[in-house]
């Protein structure tokens, strides 16, 4: 549902991060931030409160250059994980194009895991997405934690269908663009009207 200016010939798409609260996400927008050029990116607006915990979102609109003739431009925003504001989510997730779900690789961590993922796949079902054909990548966040349950463990969990998954130190940027550059990826080929990988 990329936003489409014919005059100016540029193609707005929108990637959000969703996971359960501190998994990683707005740590993972923070680094890519860091690492683009100045001229690519845009302000990093970051609605975070004191303690550092997202409350709205993070926003950062990020040039990869053309498609087609057409610039193409990725919004990236992250969803605050406090389940209060669930009301957000709903706001935030319209017309998104890609999804990466950070999960926190803690097992103790695993009901809060997958609860946010039950909220994200009924909010996509409500604004009628078909997950199979939404671009959504799965990233297990937090691998150099003790007590990080296997990836194989993880995958059974979240990702059945088997869509593509990346482990990840967002903290140290291990990880990070990795999985950046397989969801956007995967929104241009949808965009040039290609079939999920
Ligand atoms: N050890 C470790 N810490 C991490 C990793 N990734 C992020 N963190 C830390 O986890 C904490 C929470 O990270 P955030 O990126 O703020 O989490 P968030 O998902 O944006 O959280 P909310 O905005 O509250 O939903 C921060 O202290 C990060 O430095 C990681 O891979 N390993
Ligand atoms: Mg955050």
């Amino acid at each position: 549902m990329s936003f489409i200016n014919y005059s100016t010939k540029e193609v707005n798409c929108k990637i959000v991060y969703v996971g359960t609260g501190l998994s990683g996400k707005t740590t993972n927008v923070q680094y890519i931030y860091e690492q683009t050029a100045a001229d690519l990116r845009g302000k990093f607006f970051a609605g975070n409160s004191e303690n550092e915990r997202t409350l709205f979102f993070d926003f950062l609109p990020l040039g990869v250059g053309d498609v087609r003739g057409y610039k193409t431009r990725f919004h990236l925003y992250t969803i605050p994980g406090q389940t209060f504001y669930e009301v957000s989510q709903q706001f935030i997730l319209k017309g998104v194009d890609g999804v990466v779900f950070v999960v926190d690789s803690q097992a103790e961590r695993m009901e809060s895991n997958l609860e946010s993922f039950e909220i994200l796949s009924r909010n996509l079902e409500r604004q009628g997405y078909d997950s199979n054909k939404l671009p959504l990548i799965f990233q297990y966040n937090k691998r150099d934690l003790p007590s990080a349950l296997p990836v194989k463990e993880l995958e059974q969990m979240f990702n059945p269908s088997r869509k593509p998954s990346f482990e990840a130190v967002a903290s140290r940027g291990d990880g990070v663009m990795e999985t950046l550059q397989a969801v956007t990826q995967w929104v241009i080929r949808e965009l040039k009207g290609g079939e999920k990988p």
